[in-house]
C-alpha cells in the first residue's frame, strides 16, 4: 500500500500535555520528575543570578567569554549569528513511563513479521519523548556493516577498518547517528540480502530518526562537506542511485546501484521491504525470483535473486505500486563507480587548492564541530564545478564495486593492484578532509605518512 502520508512531519507537543492511559505509579513519577526539575531550574536561576553578580567567579569565566582581538574579528563573516544555532536538548536518561509500541507483546523486529500502523507508532513515541521531535524530520541514522567472522583478504580487515573510520568521520561532522552491524540478523538471508534484516530492526530501534541510511562497507565518503538535499526528496520515501530509461527501457540490472540506498522510516517503507525480501534466499521463491529477474534484466549476471536486480524490478513492474515515491537520483554521486573516480583525485585537490588561495576564510583554521561553515563558504566557489562524471567537484561517495575489500575476490575487469590502490587513495583523499581540522596532512595519496599543515598566517 501507497500511504499518502510519509511521515514527514511531527506535530511537537508539550512535554506537560496530560495523557489519557496513565497508571498512578507513572502519574508520581512524571509528578515527582516535574518537581525536581522545578527545583533544579530554581536553583539554576539562583546560580546564574548569583554568577552575573560576581565579577569573576572563578578563572574559567573569561576562558568562556573570549575577547576578540581586531584582525580576528576580520576573519569573521559577519552575515552569520552564531547565537542562534540548533536545540541539542534530546535527553537520553528520560524514556516516558507511558506504553509505546514497544510494550506491545506482537513487537517484532524480524523481516516477515509486518509491522501496521507505524507511522501513528513513531508519531506517538515522539509525543512521549518530545525532547526528541526538535529535528525529527530530517534526522538521519547511518547503517552499514560486514560480515560476522574475520575477512579472508589478509588486509581485508584493515580496510573494512579504513572504510568505517571514513563513515564515522562523515556522522561525526554533520550529526549523524551510525550503527554498525555485523551479525547475520536473519540466519537465511547473507551477503548482498543480510542488509534488508538490518535496516529493518534499526527502524524499529530508532523512531526517532526519519531517514536510515544505508551506506555499503565497501563505498566512502570522498567530499566530507556534501549533505544531502533532503528538501529534494521530501515527497519520496527511499532514494537510490540511478536512471529510469536503463531500468524501464534498456532492462538493465545496473540501472541502479542497491549499495547505498536512503530509506524514510515509515509504514511505507515497512511494507516495501517486505515485498522486496520475499525474492530473497529465506522464502521458498527464491528459485523462481532468480528466473523471473533473470528473464526481465537480460545483462544480469548469475542466475541467484538478489536484492538490487530485485529492486529494479519493482521500480519496472510495479511501477503504479511503489515508483512515484521512488527517487532515482542522478545529479550527484549519491555513489559513484570507482574506476571512473580514483582518476580524477589528484585533479580535483589541485581545483580545491586554487579556490583555497584565492579565499583566506577558506584557509583559517576552527574546530572540527564548525565544519559545515566551511562546507557553506566552499559551495560559493563550486557553482561551475558540476556535479558527477567530468565534473571537478569532490565526489561524494566512491564505491568499489567489483573490488570486495574483505574476501579479497575482484571482478576479473580489474587487477586487485588497482583495487587495493584506488581504495588507499581514495581513503587518503577523504582523511585528508578530516586530519587538516587536526593539523595533518597526508602530502601523497598513496602514503599513509602524514606532515603538519603548514601555517596559514591571515594576510
Ligand atoms: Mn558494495
Amino acid at each position: 500500500m501507497v500511504s499518502p502520508d510519509h511521515s514527514g512531519h511531527y506535530e511537537s507537543s508539550s512535554p506537560m500535555a496530560k495523557p489519557s492511559l496513565r497508571n498512578k505509579a507513572s502519574l508520581w513519577i512524571s509528578d515527582g520528575i516535574l518537581f525536581l526539575g522545578g527545583a533544579f531550574i530554581a536553583i539554576l536561576l539562583i546560580w546564574s543570578l548569583w554568577s552575573i553578580a560576581s565579577p569573576s567567579p572563578n578563572p574559567t569565566s573569561d576562558f568562556l567569554r573570549p575577547e576578540l582581538k581586531p584582525r580576528e574579528k576580520e576573519v569573521m563573516p559577519r552575515v552569520i549569528n552564531c547565537a542562534e544555532g540548533e536545540a541539542h536538548g534530546a535527553n537520553l536518561r528520560c524514556d516516558s513511563p507511558e506504553r509505546t509500541f514497544y510494550d506491545s507483546p506482537e513487537l517484532n523486529y524480524s523481516i516477515g513479521s509486518p509491522v501496521m500502523d507505524w507511522d501513528e507508532k513513531r508519531r506517538c513515541w515522539l509525543r512521549k519523548n518530545p525532547s526528541f521531535a526538535p529535528g525529527a524530520s530530517e534526522r538521519i541514522l547511518m547503517l552499514t556493516g560486514s560480515q560476522p567472522s574475520a575477512c579472508k583478504n589478509p588486509i581485508g580487515d584493515h580496510l573494512l577498518l579504513r572504510f568505517f573510520k571514513n563513515k564515522v568521520d562523515y556522522s561525526r561532522i554533520h550529526g549523524y547517528d551510525i550503527f554498525y552491524n555485523n551479525a547475520l540478523l536473519h540466519p537465511n538471508m547473507g551477503s548482498y540480502w543480510a542488509k534488508l534484516p538490518v535496516v529493518r530492526a534499526a527502524m524499529m530501534a530508532h523512531p526517532e530518526a526519519e531517514w536510515i541510511w544505508w551506506v555499503d562497507s565497501d563505498a566512502l565518503f570522498t567530499d566530507m562537506e556534501f549533505k544531502l538535499p533532503l528538501e529534494r526528496y521530501k515527497d519520496h520515501n527511499l532514494v537510490v542511485h540511478g536512471w529510469a530509461h536503463l531500468i524501464n527501457e534498456q532492462h538493465s540490472w545496473t540501472g541502479l546501484n542497491a549499495g547505498v540506498f536512503l530509506i524514510r522510516n515509515c509504514q511505507w517503507s515497512m511494507d516495501f521491504m517486505e515485498t522486496w525480501a520475499k525474492m530473497g534466499p529465506q522464502t521458498p521463491e527464491y528459485e523462481k525470483w532468480g528466473s523471473i529477474l533473470r528473464s526481465t534484466f537480460a545483462d544480469k549476471a548469475f542466475p541467484e535473486s538478489d536484492d538490487q536486480t530485485g529492486l529494479a524490478y519493482l521500480i519496472y513492474k510495479e511501477k503504479e505500486k511503489w515508483a512515484d515515491r521512488i527517487y532515482l537520483e542522478s545529479e550527484y554521486y549519491f555513489e559513484g563507480y570507482w574506476e571512473e573516480i580514483v582518476r580524477t583525485l589528484d585533479n580535483i585537490t589541485e581545483r580545491y587548492l586554487e579556490i583555497e588561495k584565492k579565499d583566506e576564510k577558506l584557509r583559517r583554521r576552527h574546530a572540527e564541530k564548525v565544519s559545515e561553515q566551511y562546507g557553506a563558504f566552499r559551495e560559493e566557489h563550486l557553482g561551475a564545478a558540476g556535479y558527477g562524471l567530468g565534473s571537478w567537484r569532490r565526489p561524494f561517495i566512491t564505491h568499489f564495486t567489483g573490488c570486495q575489500p574483505c574476501s579479497g575476490n575482484h571482478n576479473q575487469m580489474y587487477s586487485g593492484e588497482s583495487c587495493w590502490d584506488g581504495m588507499t587513495k581514495a581513503l587518503n583523499f577523504a582523511d585528508n578532509q578530516v586530519l587538516r581540522t587536526y593539523g595533518f596532512m597526508h602530502p601523497h595519496l598513496l602514503d599513509p605518512s602524514v606532515n603538519a599543515v603548514p601555517f596559514d598566517h591571515p594576510a
